[in-house]
């Protein structure tokens, strides 16, 4: 298995609750190292741009109105196969669905305020960490 990198948000619901050592204790608990972390409140323009995908979708203004309106925790996470693994340990979007013991599952409030990003492939996540880190900010 290969050693990648993946890039996660612990978004607006996690640092309103103060839970973001909780996520991490299970993203930790799963494998996956915290090789770069930092705290940033993102603009309008910010959360467009990250979600830009996702923009002809009716839930667009609601998703970029909740990741700018708090801070939110950007990280890089290293580990075996860590794309597929993160997405498996943040459960499905809709906590509803999530499986046991997921962070969603344990944490999401509803589908928008679900508590963690992760990249999907590994092309989106080399631009996603890119846009947040520099080469110098990740220490594996
Ligand atoms: P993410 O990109 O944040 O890791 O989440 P995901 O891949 O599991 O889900 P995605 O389809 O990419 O959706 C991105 C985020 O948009 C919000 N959303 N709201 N109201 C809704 O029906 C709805 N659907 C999606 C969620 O915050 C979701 O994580
Ligand atoms: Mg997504």
């Amino acid at each position: 298995m290969a050693i990648e990198r993946t890039f996660s948000i612990l978004k607006p619901d996690a640092t309103r609750r103060n839970i973001t050592g909780k996520v991490n204790a299970l993203i930790e608990g799963a494998g996956l190292r915290i090789v770069a972390q930092k705290r940033v409140h993102l603009t309008r323009g910010q959360a467009e741009t990250f979600y830009a995908v996702h923009k002809e979708r009716p839930f667009f203004g609601e998703l970029v109105e909740q990741m700018s309106a708090a801070p939110v925790v950007v990280q890089v996470l290293e580990g075996e196969n860590a794309i597929a693994r993160y997405r498996e340990v943040m459960g499905a979007t809709n906590p509803a669905n999530a499986a046991p013991g997921t962070i969603r599952k344990e944490f999401a409030l509803n589908v928008g305020e679900n508590t963690v990003h992760g990249s999907d492939a590994s092309e989106t996540a080399s631009v996603e960490i890119a846009q947040f880190f520099s080469g110098n900010e990740i220490v594996g």
